[in-house]
């Protein structure tokens, strides 16, 4: 497998920090050694690498762009360098780190008592403790508000009844950020493992994302203590607010597999040899590799000024939308020209872009799909909704 260098065009490079490029380099670097060389094995046998999350952990990229608690604390632009390479490796390792992060250490970190971080927060960091949030349901994916799950307050105790569906690391996870429905409002909880009541179903048969996990989690009377609510959730909202924290690594990680596919298509062009010459010397697939390429610099320009719009506290959940549409049409668009590009080779999993061209179906689905995206974005600029007809 030959070395990554990287697919910088415009020279996006000289615009990040010295720092920002030693973290992308050291990720990368990582990705290359320890990940590509047993990506196929656990793709083909439907498993998550979990030998990779002390090393993750070690690396400080869990919960890395988060203050405090043993978090690395770094910018938006860094921690966005990091879902690029990781996602250049698999959307399932990038998954992870984004659910571990900007789903559960955030939220901890945004509406959890102080007790609640100091327990969760320096363990998840460190990948001794594992996090899934659980938010969409069987009948309540685009649109969550219509979530059935229900937490009734029992003096001491909370009472939770219900289903959720397609829950990334759900039956690996030591716990859950679960979004229920109480006479406040819709309010978000911390369920352990092994409570009672409280269980998980992997979802079996994905052709996309296997090497993550996804599961179903079911609660039936399942009581939790008072204290496991995160007091400072309010609404649908305050699950919202996450959602965006990880749309935005999201923008980062789906270039981060289009450069992959970019990367393995030109050199597979320039070596394979049809009609006497290298298809890299035909002009259809010369046409091919220059619409990945001035893609790819596009999303690499449009992620790195929504990181600096996000380090400034200054970017909306529209542009992270925006961002977050882009990354995975591009990304989609490239793992179909790059598969084809690699004739027979492109269905085999010896090769990446197979791989990369099923996994971008659930990053293109999850975190609110395109439609969603479009119609958020529609919204934004029309002041009028367009999500009921
Ligand atoms: P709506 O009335 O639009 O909004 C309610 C309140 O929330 C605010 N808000 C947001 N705040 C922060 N970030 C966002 N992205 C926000 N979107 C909305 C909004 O301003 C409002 O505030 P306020 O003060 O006025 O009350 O709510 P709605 O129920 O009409 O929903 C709108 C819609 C359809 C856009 C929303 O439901 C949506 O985004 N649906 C898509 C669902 C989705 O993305 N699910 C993802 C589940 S998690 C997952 O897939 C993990 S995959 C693993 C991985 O990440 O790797
Ligand atoms: P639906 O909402 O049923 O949509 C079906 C189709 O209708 C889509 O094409 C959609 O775009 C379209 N549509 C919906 N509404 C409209 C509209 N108003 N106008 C026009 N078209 C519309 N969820 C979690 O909570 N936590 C997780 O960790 C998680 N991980 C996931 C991992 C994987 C591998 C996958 C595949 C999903 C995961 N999800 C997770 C769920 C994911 O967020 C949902 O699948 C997604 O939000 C879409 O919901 P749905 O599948 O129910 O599709």
């Amino acid at each position: 497998m030959s070395t990554f260098k990287g697919v910088d065009f415009f020279d996006v490079s000289s615009l990040l920090t010295e720092e920002e490029r030693l973290i992308r380099d050291t990720v990368r670097e990582w990705v290359q050694e320890n990940v590509l060389p047993i990506i196929e094995h656990h793709f083909r046998s439907g498993t998550f690498p979990m030998e990779l999350v002390p090393q993750m952990a070690g690396m400080g990229l869990l919960g890395a762009n988060l203050e405090g608690y043993g978090c690395a604390g770094l910018g938006a632009v860094a921690y966005g360098l990091i879902m690029q390479e990781l996602e250049r490796g698999d959307s399932g390792l990038r998954s992870f780190v984004s659910v571990q992060g900007a789903l559960c250490m955030y939220p901890i970190h945004s509406f959890g008592t102080d007790e609640q971080k100091q327990r969760w927060l320096p363990a998840m960091a460190r990948g001794e403790k594992i996090g899934c949030f659980g938010l969409t349901e069987p009948d309540a994916g685009s649109n969550p508000a219509g979530m059935k799950t229900r937490a009734v307050r029992k003096t001491d105790r909370w009472v939770i009844n219900g289903a959720k569906a397609w829950i990334t690391n759900g039956s690996i996870a030591d716990v859950a950020i679960l979004w229920a429905r109480t006479e406040e409002g819709i309010r978000g909880f911390l369920v352990e493992k092994g409570t009672r009541g409280f269980s998980t179903k992997d979802h079996v048969g994905k052709f996309s994302l296997r090497a993550s996990v996804t599961s179903e989690l079911v609660l039936q009377d399942c009581e939790i203590p008072e204290e496991n609510i995160l007091p400072a959730t309010s609404g649908l909202k305050s699950a919202l607010s996450c959602l965006t924290q990880a749309r935005y690594g999201i923008a980062w990680g789906a270039i981060g597999s289009a450069m992959a596919v970019y990367d393995e298509a030109l050199n597979y062009a320039k070596t394979r040899i049809v009609f006497g010459k290298p298809i890299a010397g035909f002009q259809l697939q010369q046409a091919k590799l220059v619409w990945m390429l001035g893609e790819i610099t596009k999303g690499q320009l449009l992620n790195l000024q929504l990181g600096r719009l996000k380090e400034k506290g200054a970017v909306t959940p529209h542009q992270v939308s925006l961002g977050k549409k882009n990354g995975c049409c591009v990304a989609r668009e490239c793992a179909k020209l790059g598969r084809e590009m690699l004739g027979a080779n492109g269905i085999m999993d010896e090769y990446q872009v197979g791989r990369h061209l099923c996994n971008i179906e659930s990053v293109y689905t999850y975190e609110g799909t395109d439609d969603i995206h479009t119609l958020i974005l529609g919204e934004a600029i029309t002041g009028i909704p367009a999500f009921t007809g």
